[in-house]
């Protein structure tokens, strides 16, 4: 039983993945491919596509943010660190993306949003977004064995009442900061991102940084993203159009043994989706809407459906 159970865990994977093309919402917008890590702040540091899950840190938490909930930091000494993969190491291009908005803006104070490296200068650094204290522009870029290749507002950046969209670019040749879904500076340089064993820390630069602590934020960072290639003009356009909706997520189906029965639940709203079932894994061919002799648990998407001796295989699949 324990064996048959496990082979239906990798079968729904297998089938989920395959169905999560499908939209759960009608006005967000499918990820663009290359997504390689998504902290979408929903009440968790969980990474949406892959296993590099975050950590609070210092009572980091949560609010109301631009798609759902958000990282909330205080401005004292709250970040959100995921530590290093060998997924961000040696990319020849990457994208990274976050909505951002500052609650406080204290004078000459470094606010980093998100970071990899130390930022104290070259060979410190994989990329970077921060706003500068000196300046008070925001800064952003990555750096290659090329050297730093910075981009940036072109004047000080003084908002604390809305959300921006920040996307940084690189295709090996040109960086690009898109600014709410407009590019607005550009840069040139060669070469993989650098490579380091920092982590990836968002609302804080590592170590001490000039504030003791990292330089840490003081504000809300959301649905922070990175991608192993550099994102199209039309892409960056599309995330920021997208607004509060963002980018689709399919409903994960989990599934559990009972005694002669499974039980399916699934925690997010599947609007559209059906329930399906087959006793072979073949695509598309075979599945069919389960039957309604299922048992409604609760009115939170879970279910228990008995089974015989057959293997049965189950997936959230929207037509
Ligand atoms: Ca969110």
């Amino acid at each position: 039983m324990r064996t048959r159970i496990q082979f239906k865990l990798l079968a729904l994977c297998l089938c989920l993945f395959a169905s999560n093309l499908a939209a759960l919402r009608a006005d967000c917008i499918t990820a663009p491919s290359g997504l390689i890590a998504w902290w979408r702040g929903e009440n968790n540091a969980l990474d949406q596509v892959g296993a590099n899950h975050g950590v609070m840190i210092n009572g980091a938490t949560f609010a109301p943010g631009k798609v759902g909930a958000a990282f909330l930091f205080d401005g004292v000494n709250d970040s959100m660190s995921i530590a290093n993969s060998p997924a961000f190491s040696n990319l020849p291009q990457i994208s990274f993306s976050v909505w951002f908005k500052f609650n406080a803006l204290p004078t000459n104070k470094w606010e980093m949003i998100i970071t990899k490296g130390r930022v104290t200068g070259p060979n410190s650094n994989c990329f970077w977004l921060f706003r500068a204290a000196d300046d008070d522009r925001l800064q952003a870029g990555v750096e290659t064995a090329a050297g730093l290749s910075g981009v940036s507002t072109s004047q000080a950046f003084n908002d604390t009442n809305s959300f921006h969209l920040a996307i940084v670019t690189y295709d090996g040749a040109q960086v690009i900061f898109y600014l709410d879904g407009t590019p607005i500076s550009t840069n040139f340089t060669t070469g993989n991102v650098r490579t380091d064993f920092d982590p990836i820390l968002i609302g804080q630069r590592n170590g001490p940084g000039v504030d003791g602590v990292g330089d840490v934020m003081n504000g809300l960072v959301d649905e922070a993203a990175v991608f192993n290639r550099a994102l199209t003009f039309q892409e960056a356009q599309a995330l920021f159009d997208a607004g509060s909706a963002g980018m689709c997520v399919a409903p994960t189906l989990n599934i559990a043994p009972l005694p002669g029965a499974v039980r399916l639940t699934w925690t997010t709203n599947a609007t559209g989706y059906l329930l399906e079932t087959n006793s072979v894994l073949t695509l598309p061919a075979g599945w069919g809407v389960l039957a309604s002799n299922y048992s409604i648990l609760s009115t939170n998407f879970a279910v228990t459906n008995a089974i015989g001796g057959a293997t049965r295989f189950y997936r959230l699949h929207k037509p």
